[in-house]
């Protein structure tokens, strides 16, 4: 059994694996640690990560990057609208109204929820769904030996992680064996791609100008542009002078060239860098943090290597920044941690992680005909998770729950409700009476909401008088449901006691949820199902392909041997089928582009094999002339 940590990046991904030795990031079949967010399509079969960036330019249509953000997004979403014209592939809507990229298009609802059903398509058993900053801040406290004991002042740590797509902050108070997130704050629009995309602006028009090309009208030079200008910010980071910018054969067989320094860098992405400082500024304030408690400002992801990004957060919290964590794998590596630590079958040193609500949570109720329409706030902005309420409603009929992000404003999407959850089967008493109502809602390790359990409180015959009939929920402090124990709050004692004298049944309650952004069991299925059908098809068409490239190594193999080291093996009984032999190989290499392009697995097979009882016998006779001396040698050391 293994456990991985996965960080699923807007451009790249990583995956750390937890092995007996520690947490070790993993190479992919590339030897790169870092893969690609990109999966291409082509007639027959996928192309994953590196070999699907190599089609981006020549097979844009069907190459899908940059998706990360459409998980969870209705396809009427502004932030989709916009940008779909920038997209060299198609989006398309789904029947329930989300967003599909064409072709693998299994993505879809509220992030978290999609991405989860993403891991079950992908066969996986997700163990923790778990913030970004919040994976980076275990990757660095579980190492520190010099953490404050849990009696001591908290260490209070700032990660900063600005990616290619989005931009987030977090600061994480530390102490021996546990992490307690304080408040987190992000842009999520604001990432490394934004200076990419300022740099082609700026590039668009110079060319527009300079060779009259209307770059913006051909999706394949924009994509090339893209690449270039991603270079060249990244060379601007490690270098201050003046640096050029080439395309060979860029547009209409022309070459362009131009140049850049790092000061008209940060001129032209003026707009971008102002908007560095306010999540700084917020999760500074909610921390209720000064910035003398801050032990330190930890810097992670990609774009955060820019100076003039680093400048400014360093000049905002008058503290020189560390690097010490691995800034582009410490997701990952979090993440792998955290898998040890919630599985039985590693031994990690527990460290018990409390993560925040980032966006506070409303419950409003209605029933058919009572009245009573009402709402409240059940989880407060930063409010920590995972974490459980019990709500109580006195009520004679079933009711629904409508769950919604209290403040739209600050969601990085317009759709601000969660989910509508039906409470089924409430009767009144037998005496006509409300019935006590108890609802549990959470916020789970995944960070997803629920209505997670209702039941309905039944008086038993001879009992004494109930308590409060209020048409008011009495929301009563939840116990924390995991056994991390990570919220310190006690249930309600008061409604304890008056409990304890009253003899009651309690029966659950069905709960129907509605319009919550998941897929339905049947749907998900059929991906599951699509899924592993495209995996066969994927290794179907590799095998294919690595029988046909069999057959090529061998013929480009012994065609240039034949007429080197082979020649003397060849006797001269066989001269003339040594004539033929390299006629077949001529021939063979021209059906490999001809006739045999594209044929079944086997045909490859069995071409190799006829390739091999001609090419065998040369080989073994060239061997055992190799060998003899060697065999002369070895028997004279014996004697
Ligand atoms: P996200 O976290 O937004 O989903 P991601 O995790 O895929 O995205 P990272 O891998 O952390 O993103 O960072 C990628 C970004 O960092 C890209 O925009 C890339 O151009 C940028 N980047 C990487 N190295 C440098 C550098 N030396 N200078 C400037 N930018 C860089
Ligand atoms: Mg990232
Ligand atoms: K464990």
């Amino acid at each position: 059994m293994s456990v991985v940590g996965i960080d699923l990046g807007f451009q790249n991904c990583y995956i750390a694996v937890a092995r007996s030795g520690g947490i070790e990031t993993i190479a992919n079949e590339y030897s790169d640690r870092c893969t690609p967010a990109c999966v291409s399509l082509a007639s027959k079969n996928r192309m994953i990560g590196n070999a699907a960036k190599s089609q981006i330019i020549t097979n844009f249509k069907n190459t899908v990057h940059g998706f990360k953000k459409f998980h969870g997004r209705a396809f009427d979403d502004p932030f989709v609208q916009a940008e779909k014209p920038k997209l060299p592939y198609s989006l398309h809507k789904l029947v329930n109204g989300s967003t599909g990229i064409k072709v693998p298009s299994f993505f879809t609802d509220a992030e978290r929820r999609s991405v989860f059903d993403a891991t079950q398509i992908a066969g996986l058993n997700c163990l923790r769904l778990i913030n970004d900053t919040t994976a980076v801040a275990l990757a660095y406290g579980i190492y520190k030996q010099d953490l404050p004991t849990p009696e001591e002042r908290p260490r209070n740590v700032v990660f900063v992680d600005m990616g290619h797509s989005s931009f987030q902050v977090s600061i994480t108070a530390f102490n021996k064996g546990k992490l307690k997130v304080l408040a987190t704050a992000f842009d999520p629009y604001l990432g490394g791609r934004n200076f990419d995309e300022a740099l082609v602006d700026y590039f668009c028009e110079e060319f527009k100008g300079k060779y009259k090309l209307n770059v913006r009208d051909n999706p394949r030079a924009l994509l090339r542009l893209h690449q270039e200008c991603e270079k060249l910010k990244k060379l601007m980071s490690a270098n201050s002078s003046d640096l050029p910018l080439n395309i060979e054969c860029f547009m209409n067989d022309i070459d362009v060239s131009s140049r850049m320094n790092r000061g008209q860098f940060e001129e032209t992405c003026a707009q971008y860098l102002m908007r560095v400082e306010v999540p700084l500024k917020t999760v500074l304030e909610q921390s209720k943090l000064s910035r003398d408690d801050i032990y330190a400002v930890e810097l992670v992801g990609g774009a955060t290597r820019i100076p003039a990004i680093k400048e400014r957060i360093t000049k905002f919290f008058c503290k020189d920044i560390s690097t010490t964590l691995n800034a582009d794998e410490a997701v990952a590596r979090g993440c792998a941690l955290q898998c040890a630590i919630l599985s039985p079958a590693f031994k990690v040193r527990e460290f018990s992680i409390t993560d925040v609500v980032p966006f506070p949570i409303t419950l409003r109720w209605k029933s058919p005909t009572e009245d009573g329409l009402g709402e409240c706030e059940v989880f407060s902005k930063n409010h920590a998770a995972p974490f459980s309420k019990v709500i109580t409603f006195h009520k004679k009929e079933p009711f629904e729950l409508e769950a919604f992000y209290s403040s739209p404003q600050d969601l990085p999407y317009p759709d601000h409700r969660i989910g509508c959850f039906a409470v089924q089967n409430v009767i009144p008493q037998p005496d006509g009476d409300s019935s006590k109502v108890k609802v549990k809602v959470r916020v789970n390790v995944h960070g997803i909401f629920s209505v997670s359990s209702a039941s309905l409180i039944e008086k038993q015959k001879g009992e004494g008088e109930e308590m409060q009939i209020d048409s008011e929920p009495v929301v009563q402090n939840g116990r924390a449901e995991d056994q991390e124990g990570a919220c310190g709050e006690k249930l309600d004692p008061a409604a304890g006691c008056s409990k304890a004298k009253v003899k009651v049944k309690s029966i659950d309650l069905p709960i129907m949820s509605n319009n919550i952004r998941q897929l339905d069991s049947d749907v998900l299925n059929n991906f599951v199902e699509y899924e592993r059908q495209m995996i066969i098809q994927d290794k179907l068409v590799k095998e294919v392909n690595d029988a046909k490239n069999a057959v090529e190594e061998y013929v480009y193999d012994l065609r240039d041997k034949l007429c080197g080291i082979y020649e003397n093996y060849v006797t001269q009984e066989v001269k003339l089928l040594y004539l033929l032999n390299i006629c077949l190989m001529f021939d063979t290499e021209n059906w490999l582009y001809e006739d045999g392009e594209e044929q079944p697995k086997q045909v490859y097979e069995e071409k190799l094999d006829a390739l091999k009882r001609l090419g065998q016998p040369i080989q073994d006779r060239h061997r055992e002339h190799e060998d003899r001396p060697r065999a002369f040698e070895e028997l004279g050391k014996k004697m």
